[in-house]
């Protein structure tokens, strides 16, 4: 009798009878990487850190896992903290890395070498779906047309996004570089300069909103909402807010689904609690702290159906996961939204002073947590990390050899095996920087208000050098500048040695 057939049906039943996603249980199969990234989002945000707002699966997913609590964005704002986040590279050594218009051109040279980049080299499918916020094009898209270079040409094979931010034009989502729902007969037109002839504003039709604006955020009107830009056409491609969530979670999901049986890495960048604030209509009104509380309840319930999704595909053994926030926590950004007056005895940074725009604490101390099921032991890490650091350690992780300049090999502390962090660290706000350095921080002088009166943020500016010793005052209440001169000296000198000739620490050294 002839076996063959009887044979390939075995084989074939083999192969059609697998569960949809089988996940190769061969341990030197390299892990799925997943970055979720939060906007604007506090320390004191989240459950763990004693949040007002409850944020169980945020909890549980720092809890699964090691929570490093001197982890850092960055930047205190988003365009340069994502910068540096994909590119490994500080973003004050960029000059266009600052918070970018929704028309600004792509902002990381497509010869870069970036964090995608480096996990597609090794093998990995690579997405984002979220925000992006890092320029499109030229400087002078078509939005009716293929939108390029975007993430497509910096190392992403999908991508699913917003372009700038939630309160900026264009508010439309983009996949794969095309408008999505585009319809030619209603063709897209954006501007930052100047209006569309007889489009209504913000500014003159307060009439036709649901949202205040409080300062900025007065220009054309989508949604009821008033937005930075201006934008005219593509009615049936403009985004619902309040379904912002469920479309990206519906994409983070669908991708990582369709790429569970290889290796993938997916930026998945939620918008929470960036304003505008617009939680649907299952959250608004359960965190009792208004909108800005009710989207952060919003996005940890997107986290958790995130999450439980991969743990239905089998993948939480293979897959790490890191969760953080672009920058720190701001309450009135622009909007008449309750934010200040429903926030209670809440503190959205925790204990740290400052805020988003900040270079005190506050601005880039952020929620950081790494999760792998049984190969990260959950606990506690008070090593120096940054998110600057994450191409360079990944790249360890997956057997690559690239590495970038301000970004440091630190697996073994991601994993838990090791507290030997970095030694320093410049940490950057709306162009201005100050440097860390073990448990010290020094802020040089710069000119400027000490408080952003629209935000009621204290910015970090002072005529004299601050220097805190974070170990003993966390708040950054107490200026040691004056009471410990060589160790001021010291920073500065080190400070200089990275940041250069042109920080204004070393110019207020030459002027002493
Ligand atoms: C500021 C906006 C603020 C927010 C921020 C970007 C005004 C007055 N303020 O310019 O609302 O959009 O830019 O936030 O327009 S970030 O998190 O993307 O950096
Ligand atoms: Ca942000």
């Amino acid at each position: 009798m002839n076996t063959t057939i009887p044979l390939l049906f075995a084989v074939f039943l083999f192969y059609t009878c697998q569960p949809p996603h089988p996940v190769e249980q061969e341990t030197d199969r390299m892990p799925n990487i997943v970055i979720i990234y939060m906007d604007d989002l506090g320390y004191g945000d989240v459950g763990i850190n004693g949040s007002n707002i409850a944020t169980p699966n945020m909890d549980k997913l720092a809890r699964s896992g090691l929570v490093l609590t001197n982890g850092y964005a960055s930047s205190a704002t988003c365009t340069p903290s994502r910068y540096a986040l994909l590119t490994g590279s500080y973003p004050w050594r960029n000059r266009e890395a600052r918070i970018l218009p929704g028309t600004a051109p792509l902002l990381i040279d497509t010869a870069q070498m970036t964090l995608p980049k480096m996990l597609k080299q090794q093998g990995y499918f690579t997405g984002i779906v979220g925000k992006w916020h890092l320029g499109l094009g030229d400087g002078n898209v078509d939005w009716n047309d293929k939108i390029n270079p975007g993430p497509n040409q910096v190392g992403f094979d999908y991508s699913f996004i917003m372009a700038a931010t939630q309160d900026r034009v264009p508010t439309v989502y983009i996949e794969n570089g095309l408008v999505v729902g585009h319809d030619p007969e209603d063709p897209i037109e954006i501007s930052y300069q100047q209006n569309f002839e007889g489009e209504p504003t913000g500014k003159d039709n307060p009439e036709m909103l649901k949202m205040k604006w409080h300062h900025g955020h007065n220009n054309s009107i989508v949604n009821g909402i008033p937005r930075i830009g201006f934008m005219k056409g593509g009615k049936s491609a403009q985004w619902k807010d309040e379904d912002m969530m469920d479309t990206f979670l519906e994409r983070a999901k669908s991708y990582v689904t369709q790429h569970a049986d290889h290796p993938f890495f997916l930026y998945y960048a939620m918008q929470q609690p960036h304003v505008p604030r617009t939680p649907h209509a299952r959250f608004a009104g359960t965190s009792g702290l208004g909108p800005r509380g009710d989207v952060i309840v919003e996005a940890d319930w997107a986290v958790g159906d995130f999450m439980q999704t991969l743990e239905e595909l089998g993948l939480l053994e293979n897959t790490l996961i890191i969760f953080s926030s672009d920058n720190g926590p701001v309450l009135n950004d622009g909007y008449y939204d309750d934010a200040v007056e429903k926030n209670g005895d809440h503190l959205p940074a925790g204990p740290f002073r400052g805020g988003k725009y900040s270079l005190y604490e506050a601005g880039t101390h952020v929620p950081f947590y790494i999760s792998w099921k049984d190969k990260i032991k959950p606990g506690t890490s008070s090593a120096l990390i940054c998110q600057v650091d994450l191409l360079s350690s990944l790249a360890q992780l997956v057997g690559s050899d690239i590495r970038a300049r301000d970004s440091e090999e630190l697996m073994e502390v991601f994993l838990g095996n090791s507290e030997e962090g970095r030694d320093n660290l410049v940490i950057e706000a709306t162009s201005r920087t100050a440097f860390r350095k073990g448990n010290w921080v020094m802020i040089p002088p710069y000119p400027g208000p000490e408080l952003n009166q629209q935000v009621n943020i204290e910015l970090g500016n002072s005529e004299d050098y601050q220097l805190y010793n974070l170990e003993t005052d966390i708040s950054q209440q107490s200026n040691q500048a004056g009471s410990n001169p060589e160790l001021l000296e010291e920073m500065i000198k080190s400070f200089a040695l990275i940041r250069g000739d042109n920080s204004s620490a070393v110019k207020a050294l030459e002027l002493k």
